[in-house]
């Protein structure tokens, strides 16, 4: 079996051949020059699109393109998303609450009754004809849980901008776009091979139901994006419950993919259909969006997976922190690759560095604090700094791409002492 970064420079060549199904290169530079852009949404992180309602999703439409409430204590709302504000999960416990979770939608929110929803499979990665399960055929397969996070992979964005002076494309998220939850539901694998998954698979590629990404008044189908079928056999879950609750309207309702480690545009909502090719697929969210483009990549830009290590002070920016007395500090480190080892905190936009102390197990999703006692009043910054077990850490400064990805510096926590 070949890793997946030699799967994804052999699907590359493939595409740049012209080799392509479902998205070709043709399709691309036609978009691209209709549209002239690569944005999904502009800095302000307003959607450029209009949207349509279409097949089995269309229900009762809700009054904006989220359900749940956002109140400002712990959401920024940024276009058709929702950010967490970190300082909302303060002495929360490990998992990140649903009333917090953020939402990112490409689109909005669709309202779909479990009792008619179906999961077509579908393909010629099959051995036979298509498949279907009904949702309680679904849930009665097997079931697993795991508490994975799922982060977005444009989270902390705006950073880009604010420290680096560069500029990108895409919704300005801060560091709020990402949660972590418990997910239940069977194992992606599970279902494939129910459906008859033949030896000839390549990829696996999940639909959405939510209406048609439509940019630049050019319409660009379901959301979707291919997960080579090595992935999808290993730890990919098919969920419908989050925190122990049915999934939510909001979060993919009644079922989505969890794909660990990965960027959260893997992890598809309101999934309806899966596709199983015998031959590498393309969709505008592996080649347009959701790969690495910018001066250190290749022309036809670098595609990429898997998240990085960051950390987040449970706290507002701007923050007022007391001169001269202790002040409790808390925030959070995850990385995709394996549990923190340590987490760094220096008070003084870096001049010096304390170690913060672990709140719980170490996993891949740490608590920590630590106290300080800031002496001299005005503004500074607050940087925290975290490692893994297998040594990936945060540099100062993130590697530009165009489209914002992937910022996993150390982020210049901004507060006043006084
Ligand atoms: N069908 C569908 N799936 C989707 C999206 C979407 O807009 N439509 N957004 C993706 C992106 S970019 C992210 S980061 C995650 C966000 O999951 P959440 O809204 O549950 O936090 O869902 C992914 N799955
Ligand atoms: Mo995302």
């Amino acid at each position: 079996m070949p890793s997946e970064h030699t799967y994804d420079s052999r699907r590359l060549r493939q595409w740049l051949r012209g080799d392509a199904s479902g998205f070709s290169r043709r399709d691309l530079l036609k978009l691209t020059a209709a549209v002239g852009t690569l944005g999904a949404t502009t800095a302000a992180g307003h959607p450029v699109d209009g949207t349509t309602a279409t097949g089995p999703a269309a229900g009762a439409d809700p009054a904006g393109p989220i359900v749940k409430p956002l109140p400002p204590d712990k959401f920024t709302v940024l276009g058709t998303n929702a950010e967490m504000r970190w300082s909302a999960m303060r002495d929360q416990g490990h998992l990140v609450p649903i009333d917090r979770f953020f939402v990112r939608n490409h689109t909005r929110t669709p309202i779909i009754d479990a009792g008619y929803w179906r999961l077509e499979v579908t393909g010629p990665g099959l051995r036979g004809g298509p498949a279907s399960f009904s949702y309680r055929e679904l849930r009665r397969l097997p079931a697993e849980t795991i508490t994975v996070p799922v982060e977005c992979a444009g989270n902390a964005r705006s950073y880009y901008t604010s420290q680096q002076g560069q500029t990108v494309t895409g919704t300005a998220w801060h560091l709020g776009a990402v949660g972590l939850a418990r997910w239940r539901g069977v194992r992606l694998g599970t279902v494939l091979r129910r459906a008859g998954l033949s030896s000839r698979a390549v990829d696996v590629l999940p639909v959405g139901l939510d209406p048609h990404f439509v940019t630049g008044g050019v319409d660009l189908g379901p959301v979707r994006r291919p997960i080579p079928i090595r992935k999808a056999l290993n730890d990919v879950l098919l969920a419908y419950e989050m925190n122990g609750e049915p999934l939510p309207p909001d979060h993919g309702h009644p079922v989505r993919l969890v794909v660990p480690g990965w960027i959260g545009i893997a992890s598809i909502k309101w999934v309806g259909r899966i596709e199983v090719s015998d031959q590498p697929l393309f969709t505008p969210w592996n080649t347009q969006f959701y790969r690495l483009f910018g001066p250190t990549f290749p022309a036809d830009g670098q595609p990429f997976d898997e998240q990085v290590v960051k950390s987040a002070f449970e706290l507002d920016h701007e923050a007022v922190l007391p001169a001269g007395r202790p002040v409790r500090l808390t925030g959070r480190s995850w990385s995709a690759h394996g549990p923190i080892r340590t987490v760094e905190v220096s008070t003084n936009g870096g001049a010096t560095w304390h170690r913060a102390h672990p709140i719980g197990p170490g996993t891949g999703w740490q608590r920590w604090e630590i106290t300080v006692r800031p002496s001299t009043p005005g503004r500074t910054e607050l940087l925290a700094r975290a490692t893994d077990v297998r040594g990936n850490t945060q540099p100062d400064t993130a590697t530009y791409n165009t489209l914002g990805y992937l910022f996993d510096a150390v982020v210049r926590h901004p507060v006043t002492v006084a």
